[in-house]
């Protein structure tokens, strides 16, 4: 396919117009970023097109000044693979988010101790398997479950979070309610894990006040009726220009980009072609200069390649994504199967 030329115009929107992928898998300490994806999505239309970095570059030299600087921008963002956040120094192999569910459908019996001194148990288990962060959730997102006040939210968290101080690991509180992340950081949690992106009522606010990292989730619609008929122009690009908006109202509320990671939130109003078209392009992401996250861990799209099975059966996909992560460079997977995730990984690592 051949190059456009004289093809963006000062009326594009850069930001919006242009992406880069690059081709090759990121590998520790010896990185290969010879080749890129260059995408241009003008007029509805999108276009890939597959070249060497110097073509490339050469590429956004006829387009101009601009284009010189954006592609220049993307490519530097993409290529800098070390990454510090939340206190964590970030190498190129993906650390591990371990999690911890306080939601009461994830037990069997129902105690208010019970719960939290099983998830705490659970949590301590996850350490010692290799976890370097914590994520602690009373809510179910699922489609189907029962609505939580923020009050109930509150009760089973706090403990859980003040349960796993000193473990030596991040905690990271995952929530959509400014209140209950402000209880959550008093109570001890380093990072806030929203998979609405800070765009509930005062969480802004709340999350840039409480000056604590931030990772931020791609969904589309909410929780009960997301999976009902999602539609997209180009799911990976869609998903790109969300984050980059939200990335911008952080920062607009003071909210530093060191301090945001970012998840195009697997699953969460997705098919199974929109997942498949996210997964395959995964080192997209880097382009907008902060960690990126990968949530794949037993999620429904497993069943949906392989013939249906529970999800407790679903280890050998959810490996098999999170070594997607690792060859697109990922900073973060979030998984429920550690000890696991790190054997696959440490030898990925070690290839
Ligand atoms: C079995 C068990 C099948 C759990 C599916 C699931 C993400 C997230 C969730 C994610 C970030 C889940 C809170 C969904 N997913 N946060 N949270 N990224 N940042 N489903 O992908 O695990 S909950």
């Amino acid at each position: 396919m051949t190059l456009p030329v004289g093809f963006i115009t000062s009326d594009d929107d850069l930001s919006k117009t242009l992406y880069v992928r690059p081709l090759a898998p990121y590998r520790q300490g010896r990185f290969a970023f010879g080749f890129y994806e260059l995408i241009v999505r003008k007029n509805g239309q999108v276009t890939r097109y597959q070249l060497g970095r110097a073509p490339l570059m050469e590429w956004a030299q006829n387009e101009g000044e601009d284009v010189v600087c954006y592609i220049g921008t993307l490519l530097d963002r993409t290529e800098s693979t070390l990454k510090n956040y939340a206190g964590l120094q970030v190498i190129n192999t993906p650390l591990i988010m371990g999690i911890v569910n306080v939601t009461p459908d994830s037990f069997s019996d129902g105690g208010d101790n019970f719960d939290a001194a099983t998830a705490i148990a659970h949590g301590k288990m996850m350490v010692k398997a290799g976890a370097d962060i914590l994520d602690i959730g009373g809510e179910s997102t699922r489609p189907g479950a029962a609505p939580v006040s923020i009050e109930e939210e509150i009760r089973r968290v706090v403990p859980v979070i003040e349960g796993l101080q000193g473990q030596g690991v991040k905690i990271s509180i995952d929530t959509r309610n400014a209140a209950v992340m402000e209880a959550a950081v008093k109570a001890g949690a380093d990072i806030i894990n929203d998979v609405t992106a800070l765009e509930g009522a005062g969480a802004l606010e709340v999350a840039a006040r409480l000056d604590v990292p931030v990772m931020l989730m791609h969904m589309q619609g909410e929780p009960q009726t997301m999976q009902a008929n999602p539609v997209y122009d180009d799911c990976a690009l869609d998903v790109y220009d969300y984050l980059a908006e939200r990335i911008k109202a952080c920062e607009a509320a003071g909210i530093q980009r060191e301090n945001i990671c970012i998840d195009p939130g697997i699953g969460f109003g997705k098919t199974l072609d929109h997942n498949l078209e996210v997964l395959n392009q995964l080192a997209l992401y880097h382009g907008l200069g902060c960690p990126v996250l990968l949530g794949a861990s037993r999620k429904s799209f497993i069943a949906k390649i392989c013939g249906d099975m529970p999800a407790k059966d679903r280890l050998p996909g959810s490996l098999a994504a999170a070594i997607q992560g690792a060859n697109t460079g990922m900073q973060f997977v979030r998984v429920h199967d550690v000890a696991e995730t790190k054997q696959a990984l440490d030898v990925w690592t070690a290839q």
